[in-house]
């Protein structure tokens, strides 16, 4: 059950849901004193595929949680010593959001009264026990759609559909954290932004689409050589930018100048012909007060590499 990362298409989305109802290995918590019921749980699961897991009570649920924090639903019962289920739930969400983790309550003495207190509490859903097993079956199926629709969701959200790099959105927000963690740390915050030279003639010349290949392999060359560092994205248009926090400023130069030698000889491959391309960079590891301002001193570099004939890299 590994949720994808990367752009989201509508064959993600059926491939997704496809993936839920193929039950691949989502981890699943039971908690109950009882080991009878858990037994009976895990039985009315059986055949589906989860990795169920058991808890005893309140404590040995938040136990197994941190040995197993991708727990992906928790099925809790109400009556448990020491700890109630709805107190549970309530420790559970100090550490996990709804859309982290779907919680079904589950008691024998069920009422509307416990079942608007269970949610109230943070939890997604509530079952009376005995259930039949399509019950219990369509319920944490419904639960673990839902969060795999807000993953998707959330993916989209800071992905750039083209490039499947970040986007705009997410560059800022953790770009951001990265740069202040440059202040806290001592280390350089390397801001890069990279424009592809005369791409428009690419367009113009080869058509829509052939832009668009090589947006995608600019794209998969920043990736390779960044994307272990720090944020690549796309800003915008035919323009990257590359946020990471760097020990060595001289050795982030040096990469920089090898991706510009990398990508000038790097032949995209087109039905309308091999196309080559050049880019201009502009690089600063200044201190400076904000992401904005690195970024645009960044800018202003990518510029001068601009009028000095593109196909550069300045600092
Ligand atoms: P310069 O070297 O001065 O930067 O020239 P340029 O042609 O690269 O610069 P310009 O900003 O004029 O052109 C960028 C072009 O990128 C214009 C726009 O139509 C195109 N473009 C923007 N987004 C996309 C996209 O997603 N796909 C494609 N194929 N083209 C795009």
């Amino acid at each position: 059950y590994v949720i994808k990362k990367g752009p989201v298409s509508i064959d993600d989305a059926v491939t997704a849901v496809r993936r839920i109802y193929r039950n691949q290995f989502v981890k699943i918590l039971i908690v109950d004193d009882s080991q009878t019921a858990r037994a009976q749980l895990r039985y009315l699961l059986s055949g589906y595929r989860f990795q169920i897991l058991e808890a005893a009570d309140g404590t040995d649920a938040l136990r197994v949680l941190q040995e197993h924090p991708d727990v992906k639903l928790s099925i809790i019962d109400y009556n448990m010593p020491n700890m109630n289920g709805c107190d549970l739930v309530e420790e559970i969400r100090l550490n996990y959001s709804r859309q982290n983790m779907a919680i079904i309550g589950i008691s024998g003495q069920g009422s509307s009264l416990l079942s608007t207190e269970y949610i109230k509490l943070g939890a997604n859903d509530f079952l009376n026990k005995p259930f039949l097993k399509e019950e219990i079956y369509c319920r944490v199926t419904q639960n673990l759609e839902m969060l795999d629709h807000i993953e998707m969701l959330e993916d989209a959200l800071i992905t750039d559909h083209l490039t499947g790099l970040k986007n705009r959105r997410y560059l800022f927000e953790r770009g951001a954290i990265i740069h202040n963690e440059a202040k806290s740390s001592g280390y350089s915050c390397v801001c890069a932004m990279l424009d592809i030279d005369k791409f428009k003639q690419v367009n113009d010349s080869k058509g829509h689409g052939a832009g668009d290949i090589v947006l995608k392999e600019t794209a998969t060359i920043l990736k390779k050589r960044f994307g272990e560092h720090g944020v690549v994205a796309r800003f915008g248009g035919d323009e990257f930018c590359i946020v990471m926090l760097c020990e060595d400023v001289e050795w982030a130069k040096d990469q920089f100048e090898d991706l510009r030698a990398e990508i000038e000889g790097h032949i995209i491959k087109h039905f309308a012909g091999p196309i080559s391309i050049t880019t201009s960079i502009g690089l600063t590891a200044a201190l400076t007060d904000s992401l904005e301002n690195s970024i645009s001193i960044a800018d202003e570099c990518l510029y001068k590499s601009k009028v000095m004939g593109r196909n550069k890299v300045t600092v």
